[in-house]
């Protein structure tokens, strides 16, 4: 046996510290925070892409816009045109800044290239 290597630990294994035990918050008042949860991160700021009205583009340009842009059907598109008609602003849909901003330049580039005055607006959405 002395021959032999002896792998046996030769102290005792040490137990690791215990975590730090947290007290509980007290505050004036009564009142007992047990665990401060970390602040969740909020969600981004959504923007909402307004189309708006005027007297000269025409209600079929429009509805193409709106389909090929905002992903919207043919239904829908129609339903979205005509309450820009008729309020003089609608919602054609909602995204985050960067890809809001882009919708407008591609609608404002489309009308332009097309000759029509139609306007196109991005805005924060109130939260
Ligand atoms: N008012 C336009 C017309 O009567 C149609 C129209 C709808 C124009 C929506 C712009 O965003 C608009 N031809």
């Amino acid at each position: 046996m002395a021959d032999r290597i002896n792998y046996m630990a030769t102290n005792n294994p040490i137990k690791p510290p215990e975590p730090p035990v947290k007290q509980p918050e007290r505050h004036e008042g009564g009142s007992v925070v047990l665990e401060r949860r970390t602040e969740r991160v909020k969600p981004p700021q959504m923007y909402q892409v307004l189309m708006l009205n005027d007297d000269y583009t025409p209600m079929e340009f429009v509805v193409v816009v709106i389909q090929e842009y905002f992903g919207k059907d043919l239904e829908s598109a129609t339903r979205i045109m005509l309450k820009i008609h008729l309020d003089g602003k609608a919602v054609c849909g909602v995204y985050s800044r960067d890809v809001a901003v882009t919708k407008v330049d591609q609608v404002l580039e489309a009308a332009h290239k097309a000759g029509h005055p139609l306007q196109c607006v991005c805005e924060p959405v109130e939260m």
